[in-house]
Order: structure tokens, then sequence, then C-alpha cells
């Protein structure tokens, strides 16, 4: 009975009333179920758990079964001693050797490092993993089947994640920050969850933070902005002294779900934090200064994932002003890194040389392509998903399939910072999908990103995804109830990027909000649509960037000012878009591969959603549908609006069927988005009408 303490006392926390329904349980609910018959059949399984081995992990794993089976069925769960008297067994393949005999051996042979098998033996159910953090997500799987009312007569899963680095990235601010700075950079979910003051003392949103990552396999989270200097800013300090047990301390929790720790680091940090002359990464005092901290760190954190850095790129310093690569610049660090496993994972938004093309979208590619094969082995090169900057829609960065011999790492933002903050619904997960599954054919057919990223494509020895956080302090976490979505998507995503839109947002509404049909069927038809809603009412076929400068604040990013853009739309009095092509334009569609390149140069073949992003068209230029690219402009934006108003409506239709809290706060959310999506409308249109002399002349 040595569980009988933590259990209760997790009880207690889990079930503490501060909860409520303000959404802080995410899709975490594990609601009691009042399906009677649902109910006894589970609980011919669910009342005695067998579980030997005894890691934290093992521990996170059964505290969060024995929480969710109480909540769900009414009934607590007796830990057993003996495997056969228990209904649910846990255990690494070792150590339930009596329990897994009927699992076939190719399934066990299937499984790799985190992988898992739940399955029903006919008496029991046994969630069997190669490792204790498989068993954490496998305990987790099956409460989400649960959760979801999938009956488990007929259970048999294997999993295996395809994609081994599965990283958030916090955009949080530790230290003080300048008045009028965030303490989250684009973060819309309220005020950095990470107390630095106080810690090492840790509290319970840390553990709820831990259990949410855990719950989709996310397994790291770098908890620092990669801005770490940047006007006043302090992130740079969590490398000093004072900052090691505070990382220590929260390293010892995450570790408890299997996340790793990770920091952004500033390339200066040398000098910033020990004064020495400079950090050029050929002066052996500065490679023996990055040894010397790696090893402090490694000492009291064995398990420390390593360092993100942003160097050379807005006001963060890098290897470039002292005529160094960004390879050398990397590997200095990585160098430091690699005795202890470390892995220094270095971002390839570097823009804004002189040297380089005036197209921004041309540069990372310019940096980064020569130097294929110059980085470490323990370097991965992060790549935003686009060229730009998290547009609503974009092609896919020309980086990814064109470093062979460099690990690649896909950033994606799940914070939406171009993309409606908290105030607009705007799922993300179609696009994140459209990105993973492009094929860039770096080796013919079949060269998806997922499979560069999964390592598969080039035989990375590291590789992975980072999605930029959109968690804050808010009790809902993300500010927008439906924000949600998006955080748990990347999860479930970079777990599994076959995973289909659908099932993801179905599985996230069914966990957060019940299984009635008409709650499933309305929020999933908002949540699959509204990508393309925030796209028609904002940014025409893939111009872009039609919005407003880029503080910090929360008024960054946010409102159409697309007078202001000109330098990426190009619009004037003949047409709209930005020229990229190599015959007449800046060349960029020249960085993909055959038959890529030739498809984004032509107009006829350009997919029409990126016409403008490729290509300078006339106004009066024809799309597939008939239509005018400037009445399709006015159109879309018309329809945008009608959409969010058509959202309202449907929200509505759910009032018996939502509690009152989590209703009355999406319908508010909506009727805001009506209001910013008419603003939207309006400023691009009379924009357009201005400028194209125009009218808007709908066919109906
Ligand atoms: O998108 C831009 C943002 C900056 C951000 C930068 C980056 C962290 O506007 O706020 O800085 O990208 O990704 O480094």
């Amino acid at each position: 009975m040595k569980f009988v303490f933590p259990l209760l006392f997790f009880l207690v926390e889990v079930c503490s009333g501060a909860n409520g329904e303000t959404g802080y349980k995410t899709w975490l609910q594990y609601r009691l179920i009042e399906d009677q018959s649902l109910t006894s059949g589970y609980l011919k399984y669910c009342k005695s758990i067998f579980v030997p081995g005894n890691s934290e992990i093992i521990t996170s794993s059964l505290l969060e079964l024995n929480a969710g089976l109480k909540q769900m069925t009414g009934t607590e769960p007796v830990v057993v001693t003996n495997a056969d008297q228990a209904g649910i067994v846990i255990g690494t393949i070792d150590k339930v050797s009596s329990s897994i005999r009927h699992i076939p051996d190719y399934q066990i042979k299937s499984l790799r490092q985190d992988g898992y098998i739940i399955t029903n033996t006919g008496r029991q159910i046994v969630i069997t993993s190669k490792s204790d953090t498989g068993i954490l997500y496998g305990t987790f799987h099956l409460l989400r089947i649960m959760q979801m009312k999938i009956p488990l007569s007929e259970i048999s899963i294997v999993e295996n994640p395809k994609i081994r680095l599965r990283l958030l990235n916090h955009w949080d601010n530790p230290g003080k920050v300048p008045s009028g700075v965030p303490s989250i950079e684009r973060g819309y979910g309220g005020e950095t969850i990470f107390n630095w003051d106080e810690l090492p003392v840790l509290n319970k949103r840390y553990t709820d933070y831990a259990r949410m990552l855990a719950s989709t396999g996310i397994n790291g989270t770098v908890v620092n902005n990669v801005n770490t200097a940047k006007n006043g800013l302090e992130g740079w300090k969590l490398l000093t002294p004072e900052y090691l047990p505070k990382l220590k301390a929260l390293a010892s929790l995450f570790r408890k779900y299997g996340i790793r720790l990770y920091i952004s680091v500033n390339f200066f940090s040398p000098v910033l934090i020990s004064g020495l002359k400079d950090a050029d990464p050929l002066n052996p005092e500065v490679q023996k200064w990055w040894n010397n901290k790696a090893e402090k760190i490694y000492g009291e954190i064995p398990d420390f994932g390593g360092f993100l850095v942003k160097a050379d790129s807005e006001g963060e310093p890098g290897p470039i002003k002292y005529g160094r690569t960004q390879a050398e610049g990397a590997n200095l660090i990585a160098r430091a890194l690699e005795p202890f496993g470390g892995i220094l994972i270095w971002r390839a938004f570097v823009y804004g040389n002189k040297e380089l093309s005036p197209d921004r979208a041309c540069q990372a590619y310019e940096v980064f392509k020569p130097l294929d094969g110059a980085f470490s082995e323990n370097v991965i090169v992060q790549i935003k998903n686009g060229p730009i900057d998290f547009q609503i829609r974009e092609p896919v960065s020309s980086l990814f399939g064109a470093m062979p011999e460099t690990n690649q790492m896909l950033e994606l933002q799940i914070t939406q910072e171009y993309t409606g903050h908290d105030k607009h619904i705007c799922c993300l997960i179609p696009e994140w999908k459209e990105i993973l599954d492009f094929d860039t054919y770096a080796k013919g057919t079949n060269s998806s990103v997922s499979k560069i990223i999964s390592g598969e494509l080039f035989g990375y020895k590291y590789s992975g995804i980072a999605g930029v956080s959109n968690i804050g302090d808010n009790p809902n976490w993300t500010g927008h109830l439906f924000a949600q979505a998006n955080l748990y998507g990347f999860g479930r995503m970079a777990w599994n990027p076959d995973l289909t839109t659908e099932t993801i947002i179905r599985e996230w509404i069914s966990q957060t909000f019940g299984n009635n049909e008409k709650v499933l069927s309305v929020i999933s038809e908002i949540l699959l649509s509204s990508r393309k809603t925030y796209e028609n009412y904002t940014s025409p076929l893939g111009v872009g960037l039609m919005c407003n400068g880029g503080n910090t604040g929360h008024e960054g990013h946010f409102s159409p000012s697309p007078a202001s853009r000109i330098n990426y739309h190009k619009a004037d009095h003949n047409g709209v878009g930005y020229d990229r092509t190599k015959a007449t334009g800046s060349g960029y569609t020249g960085q993909y591969h055959t038959p890529v390149s030739s498809m984004y140069e032509s107009p006829e073949l350009c997919p029409e959603e990126l016409l403008l992003f490729f290509h300078h068209v006339p106004y009066q230029y024809r799309l597939k549908s008939g239509k005018t690219v400037i009445q399709h402009i006015y159109d879309t934006h018309n329809e945008g609006v009608e959409e969010v108003i058509g959202y309202y409506e449907k929200w509505k239709t759910l009032k018996e069927l939502i509690d009152n809290e989590r209703y009355e706060h999406v319908l508010e959310r909506l009727n805001g988005q009506i209001g910013y999506a008419k603003e939207w409308r309006d400023s691009i249109n009379s924009y357009f009408l201005k400028i194209s002399s125009i009218i808007d002349k709908p066919l109906h």
C-alpha cells in the first residue's frame, strides 16, 4: 500500500473546486460516465491494477490511471500485488511476462522506444512497453479511449511515436521584463506560468502542465524565449548559477512525465555572464567556457535536453560578428553538450543580412544550404514551416529536403501570432497536416516533410518537431478555450503525423466537451473550417502579412494594415502579388526540387491558394472559378464574415448541451470575432478598391 499517500494527495488536488468548468482541466476531464452499461463493461477490468516496477514515471502513470478511473467509473481501483488478481496490468515487457503471453511476438518486436501495446487478453487489459515512458503514454491512451466511450472488449493497439523529438518552445521571458513588454512574447493565454522568483519551489500548475503535455506525447520543453537579451530581456540569465537550482527543480518534476528540459541561450553568454573578451567560436577560452557550463548543468540535471539558439537574427547576436559561419557557431556549443548526450538546436530564422537576396523568403536557404554537412552530429537546424513567418498560408520552406547531411527539425507556431491571437477561432491542425504531408521531392516522390523530420528520409541522427507554445496562466491555459485544440493537435500530430485532422479534432472535442453527437458535429464543423474562414477575411491567395506592425504587445500583428505592407504584397494600380519566379522575379521558386519548382514557377500550375505568394498578376487575372483575382478578394472577404456569423449561430444551438461557463466564454469570443472579421473585410476590400479602382461586382 505504498501508493496510498500520494494517491490521496493527488486526488484531492485533481478534484479541487478551483478547476470548475473554466477549461483548466483541458481534455483531461475524466467526467463521470452516465451510461451504466458502459460503466459496468469498464468495471469488469477497472477495479484493480497490477503495477510491477516503481520508477517515478510508473508512479505518475498509476496516479493518473487511478484518478481517471475513479472519476469516470465512480469506483476507486485497488492496487494489487499479484498479476492474476488484476483487471488492468501496466508494466514494461520484462515485468509482465505472464500477462503478455498471448500478445503475438511480432507485435512485441515492432515496439520502438516509448511505443506501447494496449490489449485485452480476454481477462485483463494490459499496457506494456519497453520503457516506463511508453507505459505512461499507454495509460493516457487508455484514459482517452474511455473518455471517448469506446468499449474495451476488443481493444488491441500498437503505437510507436513517428517523430523522436516532440518539443514545446516557450517564448516566455524570465526575470524582470521592461515595462510594456509582456511576460510571454506573442503569448495570449495570460502571463507566464514559470515563476522564477518562487522556484525551486514548485506549484500544482507545473504538474498539470506536465500531465497535459505528456498526455499528447510531448517529450521536451524549452522554457524560455529565443529572444534572450533583446531590449533588456533577461532570459540569458538562465545560464547563471543562481538559476541552476530552479532549472533542476523543473527538470525533476518534468522527468516524472517523460519530459526533458531545454533552455534557450544567448550566443554571447561568455561575454554577458563571465565578461570574456569575446564569444568567438574559434577562441579556445570560449570553447572552455561552454564546456564548463555544460558540465555544471549535467552535474545537476543528467538528462538535460540541450540548448536552443536564435543567432544573428532580430538583435540576437551570433557568429557573424566574428566572421564565422552559422555552422561554426552551432558546433561550438554542440561540442560542449556532446559528451553528455545533449542536443543543440540552431534556428534557421536568419534574415536581413545585406549580402542576401532582398526577398526575405530566399534568405534562410541562402545562408544554410551551402553549410549542409558542416554541422556537428548533435546539432539540429530548426526551420519555421514557411519561408516568411507563420502566415495563415505559406508554401513549405525550401530548406526542407535541401540539407540531406544536416539534422532538421520543423518549427510550427501554436500560439496565434498572425492567426487571431486569443480572439479568433483558427484551428491550425489542417495547415500543419498540409505541411507535414507536403512532398518536397528531395529524393523523388514520397519525400514528405514528415519523412524528413522523422529522420526516415535521410537517416538523421536527431530530428523532430517544435511548436511555439500558447500556454499561459489563464484559468483555461490558452486564453480562448478553442485554442486548446491547437495545443492538443500539435502533440498528437507530432506523435503521429499520419493521423487525420478529423480524428484529432474529434478526440479533442469528445474529451473536452463530451460525446453528444450534436456537440461533436457542430464544433467539428467550426474547427475544421475555421482556418479557411480566417484566411478568407484576412489574407487572400497566399499573399500574407496584411497585418499591422510587430510590437510584441497584445496589439502586434493583430489588426489589418495593408497599406503598411506593400513590400510583401506588392499591390499597385494594375495588380498584386510577389513575383518570386526565376524568370522575372526574386528566384525563390528555384530553391525547390523539381517538379515543385516548375509548379510554383508557372501561374497556371501554381496552386491557386498560393498564387500571390509566387506571382504578381493583374487584378483581372482569371482564376479557375472564372472569377477575377480582384472579385475573388472581395467575395472571400465577404464570405469570411458570413462564416463567422454562422459559427455564432451554430454555437447558440449548443446552449443546453454545454456548461454555462464554457458556453458563455465561447459565445462572447465569437461575438468579438464577428466584429474583428468585419474590420478585416472592410479594411482589405476598401484598400483594394482604392488601389485598383475596380468596384466590387458580385455575381448575384
Ligand atoms: O515572428 C517573429 C515574431 C517575434 C519572434 C520571431 C522569432 C521570438 O514576431 O516575436 O521572436 O519571429 O521567431 O524569432
